[in-house]
């Protein structure tokens, strides 16, 4: 079977965002474009002819038809081997597992993770290199350097059953269909300890588990029901869709609002939790309660040692900028170092090659360990199961015990989606404007200390990343971080971070909203945001 050399020309909106190359269906369906981006993976990463690949997707709608396009491309490039996920669905830690697992030199990944899907939705794509992680900048920005002097691109024409597991050829080049929940439940139970879950599900503990029609479904199916043995049920909205049922698969407040409706009603589970389009984001809910991404991460962190897989400790911890700095007190407490990273995964993989970190966060949802390079919201899910089984305590009990032993970081994010980007990028120069006048600035309870643009030098390999986001610090350790979304794909989204710390235990219940609520208004006066983009409410607060 002979290579096609394909004749292309460049497209110039190819620059992968927070995580990988985000666009309409429309867009990825058009001629070549598809092509074009993966044939500039191909020529960027270089790998050696013989190489193998790791490949799947969240199964969303154009999945299928992707995959067969970059088989055929893979062949057409020389490697010997592609590993792919039944039916071509692989959830992004589960991916991230099989790269390291098998030692190949990388994978490609087809999501766009919490966005909607569907023909009018968002499809994704992003390689991940060989230590499982997501491409650091540095590559990408080749990718997409060469994505824009791209002329032609190699392919050969491939007809695989990729519903059937097992192996098969495309020209010179295997193609192993897997199992997709195989490997990546076999690691969970090298972490955890299923038999001490497994009792606490026995004695009564109530858990429920939205997988909002997405990648997790089979997951948490096999993990949560079959091998911990949770109720038939537990795991609702299992059966992926290609479009999510019509969902937008984000497990936040709003939604999730299947499951939040659980677990605000009456007779609620005890525990409840959902994770995203492509299974690496999780949000965790106790009976009436919601525990904050940035909070959980400390909580993780504070308890490790309770589970089997970090009984000896943790090296480390990271979080992204805007996330609270509730991990931070706890690493203080524990004598381990931190850090304060751009918002993306990518920039943790550095850190846990290098045995600095063993845990990561962001407030995005996003919790992960060095068991893989990408956030993993199922992982996250069995830690919590893990603790509350040692403790024996209910989840909003966890939470109480944690501020009263560290202080609450009272945190928030607000929303606002697809506005024009004009007035998005207007919102961020005023507010970068304002910085002269606001150093030393008293506003309100609050005095200025500091603004700046988050710059990042990887402690690691050097590396420097500028224009990661607005931040306003004040004296007493409270925040305002103003920042534009990278993984949209209409419009921009203009997200305000907001965070303020209290130690006094008799201060430490107030609802966030109306603790962050003279913060709040300090954003809006000093970003003029309700004046310039007409909003004057978030489309979504976290
Ligand atoms: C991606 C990245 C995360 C990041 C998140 C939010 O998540 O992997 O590291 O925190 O986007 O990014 P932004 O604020 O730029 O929209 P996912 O789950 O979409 O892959």
């Amino acid at each position: 079977m002979t290579a096609r050399i394909v004749a292309t020309q460049p497209f110039s909106d190819q620059r992968p965002g927070t995580s990988g190359l985000r666009k309409k269906v429309a867009t990825f369906r058009g001629e070549h474009y598809l092509e074009n981006f993966v044939q500039s993976i191909f020529d960027c990463i270089a790998a050696p002819a013989g190489s193998e690949l790791v490949l799947g997707g969240d199964g969303r709608f154009y999945n299928r038809e992707a995959i067969g396009i970059i088989l055929g491309m893979a062949a057409a490039n020389g490697f010997s081997k592609v590993i792919v996920g039944r039916d071509g669905i692989l959830s992004t830690p589960a991916a991230s597992n099989l790269i390291r697992k098998r030692n190949t030199c990388g994978g490609i990944i087809l999501s766009a993770s919490h966005n909607p899907g569907g023909p009018d939705g968002d499809f994704g794509i992003k390689f991940n290199s060989a230590n499982g992680g997501p491409a650091p900048e540095k590559l990408t920005e080749a990718i997409y350097a060469r994505s824009r002097e791209i002329s032609e691109y190699r392919i050969v024409d491939a007809d695989v059953d990729i519903g059937k597991l097992g192996q098969s050829r495309v020209g010179e080049m295997t193609v192993e269909v897997i199992d997709p929940v195989a490997d990546y439940a076999e690691l969970m139970e090298s972490i955890f300890d299923f038999e001490l879950i497994r009792d606490h599900l026995k004695s009564g503990f109530r858990i429920r588990f939205d997988a909002m029609h997405a990648v997790t479904g089979p997951y948490a199916k096999e993990i949560l029901e079959n091998r911990l043995g949770a109720a038939p049920g537990s795991v609702m909205n299992a059966v992926p869709l290609p479009d999510f049922g019509g969902g937008h698969p984000d497990p936040n407040l709003t939604y999730a609002e299947d499951l939040v409706k659980i677990m605000y009603g009456e007779d609620a589970p005890d525990f409840g939790a959902a994770s995203d389009g492509d299974g690496d984001r999780n949000m965790i809910l106790g009976s009436r309660f919601f525990v904050t991404p940035s909070d959980s991460l400390a909580v993780l962190a504070a308890n490790a040692t309770l589970v089997p897989g970090y009984r000896g400790g943790i090296a480390g911890v990271a979080r992204s900028m805007p996330t609270s700095a509730a991990a931070d007190r706890v690493a203080k407490a524990l004598g381990i170092p931190f850090f304060e990273t751009p918002t993306g995964w990518k920039f943790f993989g550095n850190l846990m090659d290098a045995g600095m970190v063993t845990l990561c966060g962001e407030e995005s949802f996003g919790t992960g360990s060095n068991h893989v390079r990408e956030k993993d919201g199922l992982w996250a899910v069995l830690f919590w199961l893990n603790l509350l089984a040692n403790k024996k305590i209910p989840v909003e009990q966890m939470l109480l015990g944690h501020w009263e032993k560290y202080g609450r970081n009272y945190y928030s994010r607000h929303d606002y989606e697809e506005i024009p980007a004009d007035a998005a990028k207007a919102v961020i120069e005023k507010v970068r404007d304002s910085f002269g006048d606001l150093q030393g600035a008293q506003l309100g309870q609050y005095r200025v200390l500091f603004c700046d643009d988050f710059s990042y030098t990887d402690p690691v390999d050097g590396s420097i990343s500028t224009g990661q986001g607005l931040r306003i610090g004040f004296t007493d350790g409270s925040r305002i971080v103003f920042r534009l979304s990278g993984t949209g794909t209409s419009g921009a989204t203009l997200r305000v971070y907001l965070e303020s710390f209290e130690a006094d235990v008799a201060k430490q219940k107030m609802d966030a909203q109306d603790a962050l609520s003279e913060l709040i208004a300090i954003s809006r006066k000093i970003s003029g945001l309700v004046e310039i983009t007409g909003r004057t409410a978030p489309t979504v607060i976290t």
